[in-house]
């Protein structure tokens, strides 16, 4: 016999894998995990014909030969199954959008795509073999690439979690459907929980990022609390956010968190912990530690090991014009016309920053026909300006707030510097590449032979 599984506690990104197995690869049997994830619980008890599970133990009696995971590669995640096949070789077959450099199933051959969500990976094969999927069937496969990527708008999505959501709709997945899925929080103690953590967690900024941080303790674990974390990163809208939960009953603490910035890379912060994910979202479970010391040490741990946050001396421009205050409006004009500027830093002979004057000012002048005032009778005084060191993110926040699109830089009152509107948006134009890169090259397509 065939057979075909996801991680234990299976979710929803598990089962849209699962059900395209069923379409690539249909001798194979789906089995299903003791636990389903309680975001897919609704789905599944919808679809359970569509997927025919078996139960682990019903495939203690059979042999298997050859072996399908999706949706993880470690060993740890996947041993409730193991446990009862009782051939001891059978051939594995893994496909799984997890980093995968850290895969421990024994003798398995790995395939890995970075993509968003692992169903697109099982999605891409069926829609380049122009496999037909009937509307049922897309309608699980889109949940779970809406799972997985945030609704496709989480920074791990590619390309091919697009290409493959539209094959699914033209498959006649239905949005509403998908939807009503995707509700996560509804239950009672599921909302106290959110109203809980949004009282108490804290903002702080960490290396220059805006970090929230919460400590909460439960009685028991209660189900969904990842996407109760998602909602509040929603809301708040931090750089990251590490929520820790001390659950009293199991004695455990449980990590989760979540990040936007590739410069806050949660696979490698938690490996410390034990704990995995993705870079943009990772969870872990420590045992053994008393939930207030565990949460001071974490939060130390993190003012450490956070890369520092790009800051806005290292965007500005360093190349600027200035004028000086007592340079006639005409000069001026004339000046910012040639130097092809909207506006510029006006100084005092000393070289302190003393005002800015933009066209708009100069505009001013012409119509009460002042052009041969001083450019300190016109310019603006109350200039915004700020020290190298604050965040991008602060800068953004100050030309939002003050409609303005030149920041000076001054530092032991001298003009050091320019942030612009242009130099921001180049930034975030070089981030965005840099994530892409950094994204093709972790593109795991490797095929590990880990035994474990
Ligand atoms: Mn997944």
């Amino acid at each position: 016999m065939d057979i075909a599984f996801g991680h234990t506690n299976m979710d929803l990104d598990c089962l849209g894998s699962l059900i395209l197995v069923k379409k690539l690869y249909p001798g194979y049997r789906l089995v299903k995990s003791r636990l389903i994830h309680p975001a897919a619980r609704n789905l599944y008890n919808m679809y359970q014909d569509f997927f025919d599970f078996m139960n682990p133990k019903e495939i203690e009696e059979e042999s298997i030969e050859n072996v399908i995971i999706v949706d993880t590669c470690t060993a740890d995640r996947v041993k409730e199954y193991f446990s009862h096949i009782r051939n001891p070789d059978p051939s594995i077959l893994i496909f799984d959008h997890h980093p995968t450099e850290n895969c421990d199933i024994l003798g398995a051959r790995l395939e890995g795509k970075p993509f968003g969500a692992n169903t697109s990976f099982l999605g891409k094969m069926a829609m380049d073999r122009g496999i037909p999927l009937a509307p049922e069937e897309a309608t699980i496969a889109l949940t779970g690439i809406y799972a997985d990527t945030g609704r496709l708008i989480y920074e791990n999505v590619c390309r091919e979690d697009y290409e493959v959501a539209a094959y699914l709709l033209d498959m006649g997945a239905s949005l509403k459907l998908v939807k009503s899925f995707l509700e996560t929080i509804k239950e009672e103690e599921q909302i106290a929980v959110l109203h809980g953590l949004l009282r108490t967690v804290t903002r702080t900024d960490i290396q220059g990022h805006s970090i929230l941080l919460s400590y909460m303790e439960l009685e028991e674990n209660i189900p969904g609390l990842a996407a109760i974390v998602e909602k509040i990163m929603d809301i708040e809208d931090p750089d990251a956010y590490f929520a820790v939960f001390c659950i009293a009953k199991t004695k455990t603490i449980l990590l989760i968190a979540r990040s936007q910035k590739i410069r806050i890379d949660l696979h490698e912060l938690l490996s410390v912990y034990g704990g995995g994910g993705h870079q943009m979202a990772g969870s872990a479970k420590i045992e053994n530690q008393e939930g207030p010391v565990f949460y001071d040490d974490f939060c130390s741990y993190l003012e450490q090991s956070l890369t520092p946050a790009t800051r806005a001396r290292d965007i500005m421009t360093r190349e600027f014009r200035t004028i000086r205050e007592e340079m006639t409006l005409m000069e001026a004009s004339r000046f910012l016309e040639e130097a092809d500027l909207t506006g510029v830093p006006v100084l005092n002979g000393q070289g302190e920053l003393k005002g800015f004057l933009s066209l708009r000012d100069i505009m001013k002048g012409r119509k009460a026909e002042q052009m041969h005032s001083p450019v300190k009778a016109y310019m603006t005084r109350k200039v915004i300006a700020s020290d190298g060191s604050i965040s991008i993110r602060e800068v953004e926040r100050i030309f939002y707030r003050n409609h303005i699109g030149h920041l000076p830089i001054v530092e032991d009152n001298k003009l050091v510097g320019i942030v612009t509107r242009w130099d921001y948006l180049e930034f975030k134009k070089r981030q965005n590449s840099r994530e892409r890169a950094l994204k093709n090259d972790n593109s795991p397509e490797v095929t590990a032979s880990g035994r474990g």
